[in-house]
This record gives structure tokens, sequence and C-alpha cells, in this order.
């Protein structure tokens, strides 16, 4: 498939995806998720491929929804295309790590695009915002439901009602993004933190993602099983014994994600 709204590289085991729409702030219209979608099929079939870094531009991660493509659209349009919903929630069953760099803009559903994310590495200029409200609509891509679990209700009500952007510091002391970077330096760290990823043991790194995730899907018991499980059965794993052995032999453990 040929893109027309993001661009794909690769700078060793670390995929990197672009949004690339820059006379529209990287506006997510339906081609662009379609593109996503591709793209993030692409990078988890390839073997060589351990981690994902998903960005924009300095400018803009992404704009949100583009509100001209909606604009004309009516609710049986909507409702019966089930619109977006295809391509938009590919990034949420990506097995492998994504991390979102995020520069900029990332409102709405970029906002919520970068929440997809396993986590957010922000440049000190990002600035995060929920402003559907402001539009006379309502996140529609898990927004109300995942700023909430990140920042906590006081925070996620505040923004979504107010359409208010959060910038890069509050985002930090929040807990919605994991680290801020200076502008310059943001996708070369991107890029070092994923890279430090893909060289770790590929099934034992999507075990761990697949465990933190069950923190937001179930009760603590049953997340602390289903951890419990996924341990036990990293033992069955020819990398588990080459980490505790390489450990052992003060040596670096060469992984071969079996
Ligand atoms: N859509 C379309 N075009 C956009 C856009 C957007 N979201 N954001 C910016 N642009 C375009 C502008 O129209 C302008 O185009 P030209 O006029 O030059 O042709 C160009 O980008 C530059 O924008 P500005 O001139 O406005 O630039 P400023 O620096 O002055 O302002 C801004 C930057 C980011 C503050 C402003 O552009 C802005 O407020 N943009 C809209 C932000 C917004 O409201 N985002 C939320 C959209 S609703 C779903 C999946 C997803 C969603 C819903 C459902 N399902 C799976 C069901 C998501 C919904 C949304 O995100």
């Amino acid at each position: 498939m040929a893109y027309n709204n993001i661009v794909t590289d690769t700078k060793g085991a670390v995929g990197i995806i672009r949004l690339d729409r820059p006379k529209a702030l990287n506006a997510l219209c339906a081609e662009l998720f379609e593109e996503l979608a591709d793209a993030l099929d692409k990078f988890e079939a390839d073997e060589n491929i351990g981690a994902v870094v998903l960005t924009g531009s300095d400018k803009a991660f992404a704009a949100g929804a583009d509100i001209l493509e909606m604009q004309p659209k009516t609710y049986m349009d909507v409702y019966k295309s089930d619109f977006l919903s295809q391509n938009s929630e590919r990034l949420s069953t990506f097995r492998k790590p994504v991390i979102a760099a995020v520069a900029g803009y990332a409102l709405g559903g970029g906002c919520e695009l970068a929440m997809m994310c396993d986590f957010i590495l922000a440049a000190d200029n990002a600035q995060f915002g929920q402003p559907e409200i402001k539009l006379g609509t309502i996140p529609g891509l898990g927004g109300t439901q995942r700023l909430t679990r990140a920042v906590g209700k006081a925070k996620a009500m505040e923004m979504c009602l107010t359409g208010r952007m959060m910038g890069a510091e509050e985002a930090e002391s929040s807990g919605l993004v994991s680290r801020i970077v200076p502008l310059n330096d943001l996708m070369d760290e991107a890029i070092k933190v994923a890279g430090e990823i893909a060289d770790l043991s590929q099934p034992i790194v999507m075990m761990c993602k697949e465990s933190v995730n069950k923190a937001y899907e179930t009760t603590l018991r049953e997340g602390i099983m289903f951890e419990r499980r996924l341990f036990h059965s990293t033992f069955s794993t020819e990398d588990q014994k080459e980490g505790m052995s390489a450990f052992a032999e003060k040596r670096t453990p060469e992984f071969k994600n079996r």
C-alpha cells in the first residue's frame, strides 16, 4: 500500500511511523487511519522489528480527527459505517511495544492515539487535550476512559468538560507521560529507548506488555494471578534460560526470541 499521510522507516530493530499531513497538523482522516493500520500490520509481522516509535511533526503529533471530514456526516452515516472504528483501534491490539514520541499538539484523537501507545515521551513543547466539547461532541476514541485512568477523574473531567490543554510538565506530573525530553532530542531518545527494548527477548517483552495492560482490565487479584501464570511460563522459554545463565556467567545475554 502506498502511503499519502504517513511515512515509515526502520532503525535497526525499531520501526518508525511518522504521521505526515503537515498542512492539516496531522489531522487523522480515514485514509490516515487505514495507512496506520497497514503499517502496524507490517511491523507486527516483521520478526526483525522489536518495538515501534509513533511520532508526528515538531508542531503537531496530531490535532485530532479530521473535523472537515466529519463535519458533513449525519448520525446514520457514522452509525451505519461504524465511522473510523475499524482501523483507529489497531494500535490497541498491537502486541509489540509502541512508544509515542509527542511534540506539539496531541489533541482529541491525537491525544487518544498517544494514550493507546504503551508510553508517551513528550517534547517540552507538547500540549495534550480533549477539545471535542468545543465542537459539540465528546471524545470518541477512548479519551474519556484512558485519560481518566491515566490522570484521575478530577483532571480528566476538567479537560474533557472544558477542552483545556495540558502542557508537558503538567502531563508528566499527572502521570500522562513517562518523561519530558527537549524537543531536539525527542526522536533520538525515543529510538534509543525503543532500541533497548528491541534488544530484549521479544516474546518476554510481549508478555510483560500484556501483563501491565491487564492492570487496566481486571481486579487486582485476577491481575496478579494473570501475571503469576505468565511469570511461570517464561521459564519454558530459551530466553529465560539464556538471561539467567548470562547473569550467572557475568556476560551479556543473547536472546533468540524463543
Ligand atoms: N481537522 C482538520 N483540519 C485541522 C484540524 C483538524 N482536527 N486541526 C487543524 N487543522 C487544519 C486547520 O484547518 C488549518 O488548515 P488551513 O486553514 O491552513 O487549510 C491548519 O490545520 C492549521 O491549523 P490552524 O491554522 O488552526 O493552526 P493554529 O496553530 O492556529 O491552531 C490548533 C492549532 C491545533 C489549536 C487548531 O488547529 C485547532 O484547534 N484544531 C482543532 C483541534 C480539535 O478540535 N481536535 C479535536 C477534533 S475531534 C473516533 C475516532 C477519533 C475521534 C472521534 C471518534 N471513532 C473511532 C469513532 C476523534 C475526534 C477528534 O479528534
